[in-house]
């Protein structure tokens, strides 16, 4: 990991110490007593702060993509959007002509298992309906 920058302190009595690193790049910063340096004139110290990995990233996300049709009934597609997207009858409707209108429309944005799960339960349940509406599941680019 990059070295960021490096200061000596020198202090006599106990003094207690508090910093604030930040860096633009958003990426941790650590603080260390350096063992590697020769400086202990009157008890003085070394620190040493250094660019640290950031330990957490943000998981990939998927949408969940309606297609569109030319047998299933724009309302039970209305029923779909609000069963399985929570969506209320004003917004499922717009989301039903977006389909309707340019082929297909995103109904949610969800981690890689759950917008597989919703789109499995979406295209079973056009299935036992007899409708072939079909949902689909597409990677969100990152920006
Ligand atoms: N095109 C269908 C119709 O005219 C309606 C429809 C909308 C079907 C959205 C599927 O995902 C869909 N009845």
């Amino acid at each position: 990991m990059g070295r960021v920058g490096k200061f000596q302190l020198e202090f006599n009595s106990g003094i207690e110490l508090k910093f604030k690193i930040t860096d633009k790049n958003d990426s941790a910063i650590r603080i260390r007593m350096s063992d590697d340096d020769d400086f202990d004139r009157d008890r003085g110290i070394s620190v040493l702060a250094e660019r640290v990995k950031p330990e957490l990233k943000k998981p990939p996300m998927y949408k969940v993509v309606l297609l569109n049709d030319d047998y299933t009934p724009m309302e039970f597609v209305v029923q779909v959007l609000e069963m399985f997207f929570h969506m209320n009858r004003e917004k499922a409707t717009q989301i039903m002509l977006a389909v309707h209108t340019v082929g297909k429309a995103t109904c949610g944005i969800y981690t890689r298992d759950i917008a597989e799960t919703k789109s499995e339960q979406v295209n079973e349940f056009a299935q036992q309906n007899h409708h072939p509406l079909v949902s689909d599941v597409e990677a969100v680019e990152d920006e």
